[in-house]
């Protein structure tokens, strides 16, 4: 039977058949009206123009001969001087945040593959205690600060095709966490097909095709065509903080981070945490032709002839995914066409085969590309990098056990927050490892930092159980 209901479908098809994936239509007969609805759909979605430089990828060789170096970081005070240094950044960013010039964005739309959830990673219960979403978590934070300096904070929230749905839902049930649903935005990012080796896009069913999230480096294009970055000019913002759904300890709005990055007049500024150990898998910073870049650590290990005899052990400020990104900064990159560069990786891609069975590969069996939101960095003429401590602001959930997971998301709030009793000069039972004996949780709605909760907690608390302080 011919494919293609109508004319238009027909020009669909030819389409298809012109770049060589005609076997995305190879069950076509067997498909019932509304999955036929859905291939074309999906095909819709595919910009074979593009798709065409994702192809001359797999060609391209490995590594290529850079001229890197050190970056300049702002390092975390030591000195009196530094200390000053933090505190003029601090009182700038207070003021900017109190003018209504900020605004939060986040990162949501990844498919959470490795954690193997159903359902977003933000809609996660991360906390010791209240099992507080990751969501929850951050809208508290946001609340807290709208309230402080009696603002309203617009919230973009970046999700994909994927975990749209589920994403708004879960803000629906919860009421967006008491904050105006006004000025909580949902944005959504593009999707890449998936390839095989010779080039030819995976079915995921007889009528999906393999489609995942661009990358978080979708999130210029996303506000662009979504309309937010119009949006937030309209509502006089000028500087967005992007951040990673998944790392529960984020400080939201940070204010010292905001004054460095205006005080620099940057288009794009990043935080940075030193590397536990040259092996840890975090991108690391860097500087190429006099700016700042990041660059992935399966990359670093190929980068040959570094000047200065730096190796790749040399470069130990990891990225940690938050930046400051100024509004002017980010409608000059998205006017002029902005294109970052495409990365692939070789992975596992589930897919249905000629014969209609669904295969689920062991072993790495296709190309899925991204974009990356730090590949933007190297468009701005100014950027800072401001180190964070890791203890303080940066526990990611990632996987399911191990590492950067459930266990250690929950064990690493407990010890932050025994750290800051510590410091309030209250005591805390230990364990004979040295751990805090009793679960520990602060509502970011009662202090979302630690100036605020040395501010805040009475100085006669004793912890004899588990505590919650709200
Ligand atoms: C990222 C960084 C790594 C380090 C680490 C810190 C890359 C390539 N590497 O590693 O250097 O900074 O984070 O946690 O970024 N996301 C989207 N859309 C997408 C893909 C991802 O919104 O299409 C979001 C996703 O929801 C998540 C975040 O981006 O919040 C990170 O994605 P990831 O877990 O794939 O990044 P990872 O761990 O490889």
């Amino acid at each position: 039977m011919k494919k293609g209901r109508t004319a238009e479908e027909q020009k669909i098809v030819r389409r298809v058949e012109k770049n060589g994936q005609q076997h995305l239509f190879q069950f076509w007969d067997e498909l019932t009206e509304y999955e036929k609805d859905i291939l074309i759909k999906d095909i819709q979605k595919i910009d074979f123009e593009l798709f065409k430089i994702f192809l001359n990828l797999i060609e391209e060789p490995e590594c290529k001969e850079r001229d890197i170096t050190l970056p300049t970081i702002i390092t975390v005070p030591e000195t009196d001087f530094q200390r000053r240094k933090e505190r003029e950044a601090y009182r700038l960013g207070c003021e900017l945040i109190s003018m209504s010039k900020l605004a939060v964005f986040t990162a949501a739309g990844g498919q959470s593959s490795r954690l193997g959830l159903e359902y977003p990673k933000g809609a996660y219960p991360v906390t010791p205690i209240k099992k507080k979403s990751l969501f929850q978590v951050h809208a508290e934070k946001i609340l807290y600060m709208q309230r402080r300096f009696d603002v309203k904070i617009p919230w973009i929230i970046m999700v994909s095709e994927t975990n749209k749905e589920q994403t708004e839902e879960f803000f629906n049930l919860h009421d967006s966490f008491g904050l105006d649903k006004k000025y909580v935005r949902f944005i959504q990012q593009g999707m890449f097909p998936a390839f095989d080796r010779s080039g030819k896009i995976f079915l995921q069913e007889k009528n999906r095709v393999f489609l995942s999230p661009s990358g978080h480096g979708g999130t210029f294009s996303a506000l662009k065509d979504s309309g937010a970055i119009s949006w937030l000019a309209r509502l006089g913002v000028e500087e967005i903080f992007y951040h990673q759904v998944d790392n529960v300890l984020v400080k939201i709005l940070d204010p010292v981070f905001i004054g460095y990055h205006v005080i620099n007049r940057c288009g794009m500024s990043s935080k940075c945490v030193m590397k536990k150990a040259p092996k840890e898998k975090v991108g690391v910073f860097a500087e190429e032709n006099g700016r700042k870049v990041v660059i992935e650590y399966t990359e670093l290990e190929n980068l040959k002839n570094l000047r200065d005899g730096l190796g790749a052990e040399s470069f130990t400020a990891g990225n940690i995914a938050i930046h400051i990104i100024n509004i002017g900064f980010a409608k000059k990159l998205v006017s002029k066409g902005l294109q970052l560069p495409f990365h692939m990786a070789f992975k596992a891609v589930p897919y249905v085969d000629g014969r209609g069975r669904k295969v689920v590969s062991e072993s790495p069996n296709g190309h899925k590309v991204e974009t990356f939101i730090f590949d933007a960095l190297r468009d701005s003429k100014n950027s800072i990098i401001m180190e964070i401590i890791r203890e303080e602001e940066f526990s990611p959930l990632k996987n399911k056990s191990g590492d950067a997971s459930p266990d250690t998301v929950e064990r690493d709030q407990i010890c932050l927050y025994a750290n800051w009793l510590v410091d309030a000069g209250i005591e805390v039972p230990k364990l004979s490892d040295g751990k805090p004996r009793y679960k520990l949780e602060v509502s970011p709605l009662y202090a979302p930092f630690k100036e605020d909760f040395l501010n805040r907690v009475p100085k006669n608390t004793t912890i004899d159980e588990a505590a919650y302080f709200e």
